[in-house]
């Protein structure tokens, strides 16, 4: 795919942040050398390492870069949540999900927001569709996300491959209508809950191949209680829809 040369609508990269300090000048570096036209939102979750506080003096810098402070670790979602409501209240037209750990390729983003030109509402940089790749993971989890995304596409069928997948360009008109619905997952899962409810909204998905690169630096979030949150999810959402689909069927 070659990105066209088309001028970019206004675009917000959110990059939520807990303990990032050893991984977070990196990303950010290759974001503003890979695609300088974007702006960044840093949210963080007042880490213990000072990512915060670093991303300031970058901001005081820079001011393609802003800083959202939130008063302790809340999860994945809420920080997402907060970083799209300030991103739509400050008018830009694209939102971007990308960790801070370098896992997603800032490179590649030109790929997504093509696929968002093109007529995407969104765009899932995703591992799991040919040319789409995982660099160095260990097998235990490979298995966990190959299986997630098994489990997803037997309970809910969103027909998306990478419905885990945290390397995302939401149109503001889409992001707009899905955080006026009631979001509350927290971990992982909130990628999920965000992709199944796009589903329902009738948005367009479109899967864009990426290559995801393990954390070579800082310590991953993952927990067993991110692991069982979407796993409760998942089963209810899917046992939820087989319901309706028997009601209906029954007349
Ligand atoms: N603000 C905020 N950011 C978080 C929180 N939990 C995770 N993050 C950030 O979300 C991004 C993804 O978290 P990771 O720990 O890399 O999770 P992961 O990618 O599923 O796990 P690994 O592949 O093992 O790194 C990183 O930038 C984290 O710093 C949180 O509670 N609050
Ligand atoms: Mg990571």
């Amino acid at each position: 795919m070659h990105p066209s040369n088309a001028p970019l609508p206004p675009t917000l990269v959110v990059i939520p942040t807990y303990d990032e300090r050893e991984t977070l000048p990196g990303t950010l570096a290759r974001l503003r050398t890979a695609v300088p036209e974007v702006d960044v939102l840093v949210v963080d979750d007042s880490s213990p390492d000072g990512t915060g506080d670093w991303a300031e003096t970058v901001a005081a810098e820079d001011p393609a870069v802003h800083v959202l402070h939130r008063a302790g670790k809340q999860g994945l979602g809420p920080a997402y949540l907060a970083g799209f409501a300030w991103g739509l209240e400050h008018g830009y037209q694209q939102l971007v999900e990308m960790d801070a750990d370098a896992s997603h390729r800032p490179e590649q983003l030109p790929g997504l927001l093509e696929a968002v030109r093109r007529g995407a509402d969104l765009a899932i940089g995703s591992r799991w569709i040919p040319r789409g790749a995982v660099h160095d993971w260990p097998v235990h989890r490979l298995l966990l996300s190959r299986g997630a995304n098994l489990y997803v596409q037997l309970l809910l069928g969103l027909g998306v491959a990478d419905a885990t997948a945290g390397y995302r360009v939401f149109r503001a008109e889409l992001l707009e209508d899905l955080i006026a619905t009631d979001i509350a997952s927290q971990g992982y899962c909130f990628q999920i809950d965000m992709t199944r409810r796009a589903r329902d909204l009738g948005a367009v998905i479109t899967e864009v191949p990426i290559d995801f690169d393990e954390r070579t630096a800082g310590a991953s979030k993952m927990s067993s209680s991110i692991v069982r949150e979407a796993l409760l999810k998942v089963t209810s959402w899917g046992l939820s829809r087989r319901t309706q689909g028997l009601r209906k069927a029954l007349g």
